[in-house]
């Protein structure tokens, strides 16, 4: 594996992955520095055996922490926030509120990503000629209907909980960016989620990690 060139956090993985972005804009508005390395699809890494005793999945993104390995995306976010900055409104201890915001990062990952990912595959990473364009449109059917439910919560708010903003706005920003990036099928109106999202693309670290164009 590649020598560290810093003591910083490392952030394994290519800077095109939804999850990679979500490490790295929650990395930004902590205000930490972290060394991402590319690995992952094109660049390759992730099958190689020292990075797989780093990441058995042969998954991005891995976090490393001088003798502290960790995947998973959000739980590597948890870490960052609980290690470096753990009274940051990234992660609220309130109770109800961190249950309200633990619930959307669950959410993201049983629910919207296995939706959504046919989606994004098919229209971003397809070549127009092989698009099932049927297939993509129940598809978008499907993931229209996670997002009505993230436009009725949204509904007289301007962040996913607790009125600031926290790790489920990077989460779900992250997916919300491919979600109006996406083109050519028709989508719904969802004037909450628009208004909210809108809202939170604006800060840097989603301009800085999440805005680039989908690939
Ligand atoms: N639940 C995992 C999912 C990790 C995952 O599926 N990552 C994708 C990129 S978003 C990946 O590694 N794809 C294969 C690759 O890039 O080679 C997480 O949140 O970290």
């Amino acid at each position: 594996m590649t020598a560290p060139t810093t003591d910083k956090p490392r952030i394994w993985g290519r800077a095109n992955s939804v999850n990679v972005q979500k490490v790295m804009w929650c990395s930004h508005e902590l205000g930490l520095t972290v060394e991402r390395i590319d690995a992952g699809m094109q660049h390759g890494r992730t099958q190689d055996a020292d990075y797989l005793a780093m990441n058995p999945n042969a998954r991005v993104p891995t976090l490393v922490d001088r003798d502290f390995v960790l995947w998973e995306s959000n739980s590597i976010m948890r870490y960052l926030v609980l290690q470096f900055a753990p009274a940051s409104s990234l992660y609220p201890a309130e109770p109800r509120i961190r249950a309200g915001l633990e619930r959307w990062l669950d959410w993201s990952l049983s629910t919207l990503q296995p939706a959504e990912r046919p989606l994004f595959w098919g229209i971003v990473r397809t070549a127009p000629e092989k698009r099932d364009m049927a297939a993509l449109q129940a598809a978008t059917e499907a993931v229209a209907q996670l997002w009505r439910i993230l436009d009725s919560h949204l509904a007289g708010r301007t962040y996913l909980e607790g009125e600031q903003f926290t790790l489920a706005d990077i989460t779900l920003g992250a997916y919300a960016r491919r979600w109006f990036g996406i083109e050519g099928v028709d989508k719904p109106v969802l004037p909450n989620l628009r208004r909210w999202y809108d809202g939170i693309a604006a800060r840097s670290g989603f301009q800085v990690y999440v805005a680039q164009p989908l690939s």
